[in-house]
Formats: structure tokens, sequence, C-alpha cells
């Protein structure tokens, strides 16, 4: 749905955006056999790494050697915290972004000037995918903090040109108002908010009232049909994108206008798309775990970071002209999906059968707990406003009605919780999905 009329797709920098295959290959080699270099004999744990599997920086000759290198996990990153893999002088980091993992210490990286400057190139090429330019007055509603969102959304914005409105994320009143008094065209949060932002705009009577015509979404998994929605309500087109504290911050990949896929940046980032078991790389179009390489990043640069997230990947060149890869809508993460009675459920699968029911909004929330050793899957559903009803038997017939096309949609029986509108806890960072009571037992 291309619903602003002046639309015009635009490319930051077709030069390296649009470069054929192979171009783009002898680039990403160059500066691999570079980071090698770079960490090498600088970084303890991929010296100690390297010198494991036998290989040496002599031994990178092109990017298709690669696999040669040994990959980095989040539990790497935890057990040399804070600063372990930092790869040049103090005096050269001018700041620090980070990552609250649900559990454990935070994921803190570094960033040199040039690291910055790339980062915000990165977001600046997404924001200009979204139809933006220095033109316009983008409303970050993503966190300021260690947090990447808010700061690395108002990097891009700064690099555009455009005008960023550094609100953070939170009270939703005043988002709207300075939205509507400043007269943003663009807003950029998490897709569980965007919806929120959009519900109260809405009932707010205001949707009219407001100069947007873009969103840029991410940092959470979210589903096409939850992109509809708000692109409905708002009248505006609605962007994926996608980027980790650990690779720089969003801006690592984000979909175009034809929304076929999530265009990776990777002439700074190369991805690759792994059997999560084996290793073994996986075809255009299978799905698999995600990993990068850093290819330019000095401060803390990364080799083989296993993301967790599930995607697959395709080369072909877009409709929009950018001949980057593409990477699928995430499915969810390794450590997203929860296997209930053997079989795998991510929460948007939920999120995207309930989309098909008229009669509930998409707030939901999935409950597991086990009893007598069987685990029991509730999802808490809200009922829409319209159809909420103090009759029982509707109630009811609305229950069965959700748990029948829940059952089919996941392969498991579900036990449905109907909520009045409102009741599930709206969240102005990434959503909470999921409760899982089973490992407290
Ligand atoms: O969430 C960076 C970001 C900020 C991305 C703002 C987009 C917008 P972290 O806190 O390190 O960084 O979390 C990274 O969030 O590995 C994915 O599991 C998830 N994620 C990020 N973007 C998307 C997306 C930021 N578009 C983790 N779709 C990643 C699905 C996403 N999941």
């Amino acid at each position: 749905m291309i619903t602003d009329k002046t639309w015009k797709e635009q490319i930051r920098d077709p030069q390296a955006e649009c470069m054929s295959e192979d171009e783009r290959m002898v680039l990403q080699g160059e500066k691999l056999k570079n980071l090698v270099k770079r960490v090498y004999g600088v970084v303890p744990f991929y010296t100690e790494k390297m010198k494991e599997l036998g290989v040496e920086p002599g031994d990178i000759k092109g990017i298709e050697d690669i696999t040669k290198l040994p990959f980095t996990t989040k539990e790497d990153l935890r057990d040399n915290y804070p600063f372990g893999f930092q790869a040049v002088p103090n005096e050269k980091i001018v700041r620090v972004q980070g990552t609250s993992g649900t559990t454990g210490k935070l994921t803190v990286m570094a960033y040199t000037q040039k690291d910055v400057d790339i980062w915000g190139e990165c977001v600046a090429r997404c924001l200009t995918m979204a139809g933006l330019t220095a033109q316009d007055r983008i409303h970050v509603c993503y966190g300021y903090g260690l947090f990447t969102g808010g700061m690395g959304l108002d990097f891009g914005a700064q690099k555009l040109g455009a005008m960023a409105i550094p609100m953070s994320a939170g009270n939703t009143k005043r988002q709207l108002m300075c939205m509507e008094d400043f007269g943003a065209t663009a807003f950029a949060c998490t897709p569980s908010y965007a919806m929120h932002l959009a519900e109260a705009m809405q009932e707010a009577g205001v949707v009219e009232k407001m100069k947007i015509k873009a969103a840029v979404c991410g940092a959470e998994p979210w589903t096409v049909e939850m992109r509809h929605k708000i692109e409905e309500i708002l009248k505006i087109n609605c962007f994926d994108i996608y980027g980790l504290c650990e690779i720089s911050g969003p801006g690592v990949a984000m979909d175009c206008i034809h929304h076929e896929g999530l265009h990776v940046n990777s002439d700074f980032f190369y991805p690759e798309v792994l059997d999560p078991a084996t290793h073994a790389p996986l075809k255009d179009g299978e799905t698999g775990e995600l990993v990068f390489t850093t290819l330019d990043k000095e401060a803390v640069p990364l080799i083989r970071y296993r993301t967790k997230d599930l995607t697959s990947i395709c080369h072909e060149t877009c409709k929009c002209g950018r001949t980057t890869p593409r990477i699928s809508k995430f499915k969810g993460r390794t450590d997203d999906m929860k296997v209930i009675r053997g079989v795998n459920v991510f929460p948007t699968q939920v999120e995207t059968a309930l989309f098909g029911i008229g009669e509930v909004i998409p707030h939901y929330l999935l409950i597991i707990d086990r009893e007598d050793n069987m685990d029991v899957l509730t999802v808490m559903v809200e009922v829409d406003e319209k159809f909420f009803s103090d009759e029982i038997r509707k109630l009811d017939a609305l229950r069965h009605k959700i748990g029948d096309v829940l059952k089919q949609a996941l392969g498991v029986s579900v036990r449905v919780k109907l909520v009045e509108p409102k009741t599930i806890e709206r969240s102005e960072g990434k959503a909470k999905r999921v409760i899982d009571n089973r490992n407290l037992v």
C-alpha cells in the first residue's frame, strides 16, 4: 500500500546499495582481510580462537574464507564483560551503548567516531528507503540512553539533515501533542507501541490533523498483519527496521516500499544464514540463524556473531533497484521459540492468527504453565470494545472460536482467556508477549 501520492523511490547511496554481487564480494573480501589483521594479536579472544582453529590472518584471502573463522556468541561477550573485545586504545572510544538482556549482565558495545558515522549513515539509508528527506521531521519515541533505538534513529535523522525530535518513550498524550504541534512527518518506535499510538490517535480523533506519512518500526518481531493494521488506521506507510546493539544498533537492515525482505547494509555488515544445529550455510530461502560479521567496525569488531534471530536470505535484485541481500521478516529467535508439548510455537504465529478474527484486537499475552507434568498454554486476548458483551453465551462462543483458530494455527490446544479492552499492559518499548512459568517450577 503506497498511501503517499507523492511517493518516489530514492536511494541514498546507489553505488553501495546497487553494486553488482561480484563488486560487493570483492569489497567485502578486502574488508574481511583487513578486519582479521586488526583483531589478530589485539583481541585475545580472536587470537586464541584462531590459533585453536589453526587459522592465520594470511589464510583469509577473500569473503569465501569467512567460514574458516570462529563464531562469537553473546556468552563470549558476557565472559569478556564489559570491554574485553575492545580493539582500539581508550582515547579512540567516543561512546558506549548497550542492550539489556532478560537475564544476567548487560551487553555493552563501544564505538569510535567512525563507528558512529557509519551507524548514522546506515540509518540515513533506511530513512531514505522510507521516503524521508532533509525536509522531514522525525519523532523518535525509542528510548534514549544505553538502548540503541533512540540514539540510532537520531544519528540517522541528523545525517539525512532531517529534524530529529528526541521524545524517547512514554507519556502517550504528550507524544501526540508534540507530534501534532511540531508537525512531525514520521515517527519511529517499536511496532507494539506504534499500534498503541495509532489507537490513541484514533480515540483522540487527531488522525486527520497529523502530518505523519511514515513510521519506522522495529526492535521486536511483528507480523505483516500488524503493519497493515497500523497503515490502515493512520493511512501511512510503515517500515520494518532491524538491528542489534552488538552489530551497531538499528539500521543493519530495513525493508523498502515493496516489503519483500529487509535490505542488509552488507557493505558494512556481512550476513550469513546458517543451520542453527550444524552451522552449515543454508541456501537462499531456507530458514536458519542469522550470523553477522562487522566489516568496518573499529572499537568492537565482531566476527561471525550468532544473533539467534531466525530468517532466510535472498540475493536477487529487488524491484526497488537495490542489489543488497534481503533477509525475510523475522520469525522469532531461537530463544523466543517455545516448545509446548513438543510443538514449536512463536508468538508471531499467535499474532497472525488473531488478526484473522474480527472481534479481537491485537494485544495478547501467552502464559505457559505446567500442570500434572503437562504444558498448558493460555492465550489472553483483548476483545474489541464493539464486540464486548455481558452475555456469557456470546463470549463463550467467541472463546471457542479463537481456541479453534489458534489450535489450527499452532498445532496445540490452547486455553483462551478473553479480557476487556485495555487490560493487557501496553509497552512503550519492546512488548513482553510471553510469560513462561515452567522455569519457576
Ligand atoms: O533492538 C536495535 C533496534 C532499535 C532495532 C530500534 C530496531 C529499532 P537490541 O536491544 O540489541 O537492539 O536487540 C536486538 O531485537 O537480535 C532481534 O531479536 C530483535 N529485533 C530488532 N529489530 C527487529 C525487527 C535493538 N525489525 C534484537 N524484527 C535482535 C524482529 C527485531 N526482531
